[in-house]
């Protein structure tokens, strides 16, 4: 699937196109997005199919946006047409590019066009090469597509937190003559989510968090370390078949390097911020430091079979969001994970982030265990518990069983109860966890380090239950009601 939702030039001639609710464009009347979901995406043109350059018109407009990072993470952000990142917008070399940006927020703004050698007053910088674009303002921004390759665009007034809060997004000039087509491209954009950073705190008018007013030099706290703006199952995998060419472009718009590791895959380096490689000179790697700023496009070719790992090698950032997936077509995971997978994918209760597997479906799993229907619902009980010392109390004449939340187990992940018990988790992890049901009949949504959530469970049969957001890091459990 590709990653990112294509901004198409205005008068743009796709069939395929759809409109997408972004109030203002609707209102202004000037964009329309193109949905890039369809499966795969080829790119590479014969030299006699080259077309000749053209002017492509696009409008990027922000505006402040409510933006989901996963279940239970709901943040107010900065965006680009309603998206974080914003839309890809993808052009090809020697075409003349116009970009208006249509400004609602309540402070200026401005766009640098990284990587690209545009001429100075087009370049973005607030202050050095432009006045800021006022709220409620436009600037049309105007150049010649004159570099190739994996390029990106970002907010350039008070870069660190309008960056932060979402204005970024990817940029590829496609060369008048590629020499390699790829059976399916991917995008994966790195940034940090800092969530004492709302757009009031980077307004002035809320105070700065107690941690970030701690640090020293401008830096930021992060709390989430995201792939195109989400964290975990939310972020959409790598989906490929036996044989097929890939190409995965890693742009970084955020504040740290990371260490982008494949499993089961080496992949060979073929352009660095946009350029081509050499052929003599292509590294072959399963693991690329990516700094701020950096692009390194990474050629990867299915010949592995299975589902497999594809994260940040910072282990911390990979146990905070930064980690997803090379899957193949119709495998399932050979650890314990597998019955989590239904023939199409991960079942319901994982696939709750981009839904890239269809719509909800009854989870029909590879290894299928009774869960008898609960004659009365489960009811969870007092959610927000206070201390891991001090769980939520069951109500009163009812046993009860803790579970704990360790990153990233449950202890114990098996446990055997009598009916009618009350199970309290714990989370006494470092991370913030979940926890829900397989069959979808209770979820607890984000337990925060030190907090609980107790849910009673009346039925007797078994019932499996996954931590959304670490069940790829083996958070399984599994409770048997007598
Ligand atoms: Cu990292």
């Amino acid at each position: 699937m590709h990653q990112f939702d294509t901004l198409k030039p205005l008068g743009g001639g796709n069939p395929r196109r759809r409109a997408r609710a972004v109030p203002l464009a609707l209102l202004l009347g000037l964009v329309v997005l193109v949905a890039g979901m369809a499966a795969g995406r080829r790119i590479g043109l014969t030299r006699a199919e080259a077309p000749p350059a053209e002017t492509r018109e696009f409008a990027l407009i922000t505006e402040e946006i409510d933006w989901t990072i996963m279940p239970g993470v709901a943040v107010r952000a900065w965006a680009y047409n309603g998206q974080v990142p914003g839309p890809e917008i993808r052009v090809r070399e020697g075409d003349r590019v116009r970009i208006t940006l249509h400004n609602r927020l309540p402070v200026g703004t401005s766009i640098h066009w990284h990587g690209m050698d545009v001429p100075p007053a087009m370049d973005g910088p607030v202050g050095l090469n432009q006045a800021a674009v006022g709220p409620g303002d436009d600037f049309v921004y105007e150049f010649t597509a004159d570099n190739v390759g994996s390029r990106w665009y970002h907010a350039h007034a008070d870069p660190k937190v309008q960056i932060a809060l979402g204005l970024y997004g990817p940029l590829v000039v496609d060369p008048r003559e590629p020499e390699t087509a790829y059976d399916r491209e991917y995008t994966y954009m790195t940034n940090e989510w800092d969530l004492e950073l709302t757009p009031d705190v980077a307004l002035g008018t809320a105070p700065i968090g107690p941690r970030d007013a701690h640090l020293r030099g401008g830096e930021l706290g992060t709390d989430l370390f995201l792939l195109n703006g989400r964290a975990h199952e939310s972020i959409p995998p790598i989906e490929l078949a036996e044989g097929e060419r890939v190409l995965i472009r890693l742009m970084n718009a955020g504040n740290l390097p990371h260490a982008i590791h494949s499993h089961g895959h080496s992949f060979t380096i073929v352009a660095t911020d946009g350029n081509p490689v050499p052929e003599a000179a292509r590294l072959v790697k399963d693991t690329v430091l990516i700094g701020p700023g950096e692009r390194y496009d990474l050629e990867l070719t299915g010949d592995n079979p299975g589902v497999w790992m594809f994260h940040c090698h910072m282990e911390h950032h990979a146990d905070n969001g930064m980690m997803t997936l090379i899957e193949y077509d119709g495998a399932v995971p050979t650890g314990p994970v597998a019955p989590y997978w239904t023939a199409g994918g991960k079942a319901d209760a994982m696939d709750h982030g981009g839904g890239h597997h269809g719509p909800a479906a009854p989870p029909a799993l590879a290894d299928p265990i009774a869960t008898p229907e609960p004659a009365t619902a489960p009811e969870p009980t007092a959610t927000p518990a206070p201390t891991p010392t001090e769980p939520a109390p069951p109500s009163a004449g009812t046993e009860e069983t803790v579970v704990t939340l360790v990153d990233d187990r449950f202890s114990p992940a098996v446990v055997e109860i009598p009916a009618g018990t009350v199970v309290t988790f714990v989370n006494r992890g470092a991370n913030w966890h979940s926890v829900a049901a397989l069959d979808g009949s209770w979820e607890s949504g984000r337990i925060e380090p030190g907090g609980a959530y107790s849910v009673r469970l009346d039925t007797p049969g078994e019932v499996r239950y996954i931590c959304q957001h670490h069940v790829l890091r083996g958070m399984t459990g599994r409770v048997t009601v007598q």
